[in-house]
């Protein structure tokens, strides 16, 4: 199976979700930006402090703030790994172009989830956290066709990107992205 993964989709698509149960399952390294920016805030360190405001709004937070985030765990690690959430922009993207080809690993594939935007507010307003507040549900929604959707155009370029709906129960969803990765 492919080992160097990225995961895209609009907020509530089950990127987590699924990448928590894909890489249990095949020992890759789980990288989600939104849970290492929690862990920060959680923690209240100066990083965290500065994510809290941003994320709690459904703003996206800096770069370079995400980036520092990522390099640290990647650098010094050689075997496979999942980017759950990350890159969010092109210039994320292009940042961890560079990063990669610094450490000859190259992207095996990203797989792209998509759903329907009622289906993600409802998934989220029953999730409740407390960035999911409808408002700011419907921000990120917004945010993510503004600065995260032209990815796929990117990836796409380079023959990377693997479509799968993220309709249906959470192991049916699983299977199609095994299938996809095979
Ligand atoms: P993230 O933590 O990445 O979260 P998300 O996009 O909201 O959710 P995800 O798609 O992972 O959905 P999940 O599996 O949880 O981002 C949060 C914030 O962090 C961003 O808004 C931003 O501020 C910041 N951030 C993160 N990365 C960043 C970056 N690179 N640059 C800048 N800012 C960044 O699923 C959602 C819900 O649906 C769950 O309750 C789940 O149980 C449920 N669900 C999942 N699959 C289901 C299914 N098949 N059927 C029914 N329910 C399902």
């Amino acid at each position: 199976m492919k080992q160097r993964l990225v995961f895209l989709g609009p907020p509530g698509a089950g990127k987590g979700t699924q990448a928590i149960l894909l890489c249990k399952k095949q020992g890759l390294l789980h990288l989600s930006t939104g849970d290492l920016l929690r862990a920060e805030v959680k923690a209240s360190t100066p990083l965290g402090l500065e994510a809290a405001e941003i994320m709690n709004k459904g703003e996206l937070v800096s770069d370079s703030l995400v980036l520092s985030i990522v390099e640290k765990r990647l650098s010094d690690f050689n075997g496979g790994w999942l980017l759950d959430g990350f890159p969010r922009t092109l210039p994320q993207a292009e940042s961890l172009e560079i990063l990669l080809k610094q450490i000859h690993q190259p992207i095996d594939a990203v797989v792209l989830i998509e759903l329907k935007d009622e289906v993600l507010i409802k998934r989220l307003l029953a999730r409740g956290r407390s960035d999911d507040d409808e408002a700011v549900i419907r921000h990120r929604i917004q945010l993510y066709k503004e600065k995260t959707a032209p990815l796929v155009d990117h990836y796409n370029k380079q023959g990377l990107v693997n479509t799968i709906r993220g309709d249906g129960d959470i192991e049916a969803i699983a299977s199609r992205i095994e299938e996809s990765l095979k």
